[in-house]
């Protein structure tokens, strides 16, 4: 009985929270099964009147989960490892392939499949915790980001964009 009124409790004030902070279409990019990580897209909404950032996150599909992004860098698109992903007050921002995203390192469950769901914690600069459910969906961009940081894997890559298996 207790724990039941603490649950609530914690309901409640993630309810409250909930309106600040929205988290709209999100989705985890489903892999082969060579694979070992995935990554994580979504658009996150700032409805607080200040800055904040997502500062970390966590996932049950993963041992490790990063905030990364993309840059060109001498025409290679390169993926890397950011501190923070800022969202301005009244803003929002995009993660999505070929930019910011969730990288989902060392998956638990592989392969990642369609009609499978992700769940992400999303921890931001203002002490807030969203939690994120992210059905799994075939990404056909997500080949690109892919590539760099792991070229070794090119050909599952391929297959992770669908194209693969065909006759
Ligand atoms: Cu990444």
């Amino acid at each position: 009985m207790k724990l039941k009124s603490l649950l609530l409790m914690a309901f409640t004030a993630s309810t409250i929270y909930a309106s600040t902070i929205q988290v709209e279409n999100a989705y985890a990019r489903a892999t082969p099964p060579s694979l070992p990580n995935s990554a994580a897209f979504m658009s996150v909404i700032n409805n607080t009147d200040k800055d904040i950032s997502i500062v970390s996150a966590t996932s049950d599909a993963s041992k490790v989960a990063e905030l990364h992004t993309h840059d060109m860098k001498d025409g290679i698109m390169k993926m890397y490892q950011v501190p923070k992903i800022d969202i301005k007050a009244n803003s929002s921002v995009t993660l999505k392939p070929g930019g910011f995203h969730v990288m989902l390192i060392g998956l638990k469950n592989k392969p990642l499949k369609e009609k499978m769901n992700v769940e992400i914690n999303l921890k931001f600069s203002n002490g807030q915790i969203v939690k994120v459910f992210a059905p799994v969906k075939k990404v056909m961009a997500g080949m690109k980001m892919g590539n760099h940081g792991m070229m070794k894997k090119k050909e599952a890559m391929s297959c992770g964009a669908g194209k693969c298996g065909s006759k």
